[in-house]
């Protein structure tokens, strides 16, 4: 099966030429593509160097980055594969997370970061915290099992574009887990490895706004389409 790999990227010029390189290493995508947006130093350049396809989004926003690297994949494209542009995550385990949608058992296979071993700092408490919470929170929600909200993630395109994804920032990851939940898709969680990032700074966890801002977008997302949820079901009632 065709596979492409999508990396938001913002100001990642130390650590995206490896990310891209052991992505291709694997000798499992078709191509990889990294969505710069609005880097201010040369990550563009470097995604391009190491063998990605480049693609621009001025406006920021995580969600939004996503969104636009689904639309650059190529038209045979068949299984998306995500992950992050900071050398956090470990594309050894691409293999892993592609197979049982290749081999038809799963439509969305996510990495669990929590599960998996990670490098001493890699990962802070209110990460690993605010996880395990999302993952207590959906299984209540919809019986599904998840401990982490990892960026390292494959799906089957055509289950991808039913979902109908609408977040445009730091709540993405989670409202696919959401939505890919509630429509029901054959969904497996796997341990992978994670690592501290490989060059450049934290945008997210390793700041305090960064932490607020994302953690107020994702307790959001998390209302945003719980509430869609309730909303389906009392119309169906009524
Ligand atoms: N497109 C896009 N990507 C972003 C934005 N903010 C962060 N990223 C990317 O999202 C990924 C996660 O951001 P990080 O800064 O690594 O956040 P983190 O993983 O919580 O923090 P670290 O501990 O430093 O790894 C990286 O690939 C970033 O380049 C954004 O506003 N837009
Ligand atoms: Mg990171």
């Amino acid at each position: 099966m065709k596979i492409s790999v999508v990396i938001p990227a913002l100001n990642e010029e130390e650590p995206i030429a490896a990310v891209v390189r052991d992505c291709l290493a694997t000798g499992l995508p078709a191509e990889v593509i990294v969505v710069d947006n609005g880097s201010t130093d040369r990550t563009g350049d470097r995604a391009r160097d190491a063998g990605a396809k480049v693609v621009a989004e001025p406006i920021p926003g995580y969600g939004r980055a996503c969104a636009a690297g689904i639309r650059a994949v190529s038209p045979d494209c068949e299984i998306v594969v995500f992950l992050d542009g900071d050398g956090s995550d470990c594309p050894e385990f691409m293999e892993q997370l592609v197979q049982p949608i290749v081999r038809d058992e799963q439509d969305f296979v996510i990495g669990s970061r929590t599960r998996g071993k990670r490098e001493a700092g890699s990962m802070n408490f209110q990460q690993v915290f605010a996880g395990r919470v999302a993952g207590a929170l959906l299984r209540l929600l919809y019986g599904v099992r998840y401990s982490d909200m990892c960026p390292f993630r494959a799906i089957r395109r055509n289950a991808l574009e039913k979902l109908g994804m609408k977040e445009v920032t730091y709540g993405w990851n989670l409202e696919m887990q959401m939505r890919a939940a509630r429509m029901r898709l054959r969904i497996l969680e796997i341990p992978v490895d994670h690592r501290c990032r490989t060059g450049g700074e934290s945008k997210v966890s390793g700041t305090l706004r960064g932490t607020f801002v994302a953690g107020t977008r994702i307790i959001a997302t998390l209302f945003r389409v719980a509430a869609e949820r309730s909303q389906r079901t009392l119309k169906m009632r009524k």
